[in-house]
């Protein structure tokens, strides 16, 4: 596959996304702009510059009224505009019934198959109805014939239809959903799972990142359609007059950049600097992990291994360190806030327990780093534990194995995140909730023979270099560009 974004539409491109790549704060006549930090926004953003598009996405900001309605459609990077972002300006009562409620309390839960933290209210759903359908007017009037329309994620359930209703056949629709897609058992409990399934299938495109999601996808589609025909072999769905594909796309992370930073003397600079302040030793086994605090990614379960770990392991006491670099998210939600009290608490109790005067086994990073240290911390540590109970994909992983500049590191990764269908088979697997097998696994990463770790992370670091993040768009848009060929001929 070409690298170098060569499939990416060179007009025409509209993105949908919660998130916008740049954000603007106001304060008087000082406009103050962020720019992408990582990932797919920082990733998207040169193939939106030559391809001169639209980004539509929600404006974030206390601005007053006068200084959004200028700033709804503006130019950006600012310094050189090249492609236009579009602002839907949320007010409170849409941010907490759309986003806190319908995606993050709804949607969230339900696709991590996690019915027990589901909050449902009937004006949530009214709420992010209302929303899909104020993107779906913009994304609408930004596209032309030729567009290929993107939309991003779960925020975005209904705006295809709505989208697909306004232009008819025109314009290509396709579809990422970053987060797993349940069995079909779980995902009926969804009082809206039928709209919500209609509303996915007006796109052309629709994927996921692992197989196993498509396959639970058009299980659903099987089960609530009588008339919808599935092509079980390619993964199309035939329903009406309409075709979707359905079809895997693995992300991956911008290997370059990463192994850029990693090596950078901000990376080393922080690092040093880190170590002397939180007191670990020179010659200590250092693991890490990194996550948004929420409770998808296992980080319980995961200290509790640790605590076994260091009680099976006396040895190690004084040796190990866990650096946990978890950030607040999405606070305003109760089941947010209880992850947060346990992740502290189990984390003091195993500190309570085991520390010395000059030791602590569990080291907290509660702030948002900037890149150069995350990858530092990754590329100094000697393993990354990963024990989502869920997760869509977890780029954390990959990122952590394109820092290891020299193929050392080991991975500690679980069966119930995305990313094991592409790394398990070189990663040391775990199941999160088997704590003793999981604090043996642990053991074994750290203690294995280094010829065989090395070999591992060589085998890792080929596969998160040849799909790295251009490769993943690449695919997606020249499987788009396939599909808008087809319908042409
Ligand atoms: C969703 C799905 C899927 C974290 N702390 C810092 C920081 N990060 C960055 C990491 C990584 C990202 O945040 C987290 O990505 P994940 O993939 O682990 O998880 P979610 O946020 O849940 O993402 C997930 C993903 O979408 C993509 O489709 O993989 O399954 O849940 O990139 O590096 N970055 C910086 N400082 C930090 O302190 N700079």
């Amino acid at each position: 596959l070409p690298s170098d974004g060569g499939s990416a539409p060179t007009e025409g491109l509209v993105v949908v996304s919660n998130r916008e790549p740049y954000s603007h704060s106001f304060d008087g006549d000082e406009i103050t702009v962020e720019r992408p930090v990582g990932g797919l926004t920082a990733g998207l953003d040169p193939v939106m510059r030559r391809a001169k598009g639209t980004w539509v996405a929600w404006g974030d900001g206390d601005a007053d009224r006068e200084v959004v309605d200028e700033h709804d459609r503006v130019g950006v990077p600012p310094e050189d505009p090249s492609y236009t972002l579009r602002r839907i300006w949320l007010d409170d009562d849409e941010v907490e019934e759309y986003y806190y409620g319908y995606s993050n309390q709804v949607l969230w839960p339900l696709c991590h198959s996690d019915r027990g933290r589901i909050t449902y209210e009937p004006r949530f759903w009214d709420r992010y109805r209302e929303v899909n359908r104020r993107f779906a007017e913009a994304a609408a009037a930004e596209a032309d014939p030729e567009s290929l329309i993107w939309f991003q994620d779960y925020h975005f359930g209904l705006a295809p239809r709505m989208v697909r209703r306004e232009l008819g056949d025109d314009a290509t629709l396709a579809h990422f959903w970053h987060i797993p897609w349940p069995t079909w058992d779980d995902f009926r409990v969804c009082p809206q799972s039928r709209q919500l399934m209609e509303g996915l299938l007006a796109n052309d495109l629709l994927g996921f990142h692992v197989d196993r999601f498509c396959a639970q996808f058009l299980e659903g589609v099987d089960a609530c359609f009588d008339d919808a025909a599935i092509d079980w072999n390619s993964g199309e769905v035939h329903r009406g007059d309409s075709t979707t594909l359905v079809k895997s796309f693995p992300m991956g992370v911008d290997t370059d950049r990463i192994e850029r930073l990693a090596g950078s003397d901000e990376a080393e600079a922080f690092w040093n600097e880190f170590r002397e302040e939180r007191g670990i030793a020179d010659d200590a086994v250092v693991a890490v992990g990194v996550d948004r605090l929420d409770y998808t990614k296992g980080i319980p379960e995961r200290l509790r291994a640790i605590e076994y770990f260091l009680d099976s392991h006396p040895e190690f006491r004084g040796e190990f360190v866990y650096v946990q670099k978890a950030s607040e998210s999405r606070s305003e939600i109760p089941a947010y806030q209880e992850i947060q009290k346990e992740v502290s608490e189990t984390a003091e109790r195993v500190n309570d327990r085991f520390a010395t005067d000059d030791w602590k086994p569990v080291v907290a990073i509660t702030e948002m780093l900037p890149a150069e240290s995350l990858y530092g911390l990754y590329r100094h540590s000697d393993l990354a534990l990963v024990s989502s109970v869920r997760d869509g994909m977890n780029l954390v992983a990959e990122e952590y194995v394109a820092a290891q500049l020299d193929n050392g590191g080991a991975l500690v990764l679980s069966d119930f995140a995305g990313v094991d269908d592409t790394l398990g088979d070189y990663a040391y697997t775990i199941n999160p909730y088997a704590t003793k097998e999981f604090a043996e696994t642990v053991h074994r990463a750290i203690t294995d023979d280094t010829q065989e770790r090395r070999e591992r992370m060589r085998h890792m670091r080929q596969l998160v270099t040849a799909y790295d993040l251009d490769a993943w768009m690449d695919d997606i848009f020249e499987t788009a560009a396939g599909l808008r060929d087809e319908t042409t001929e």
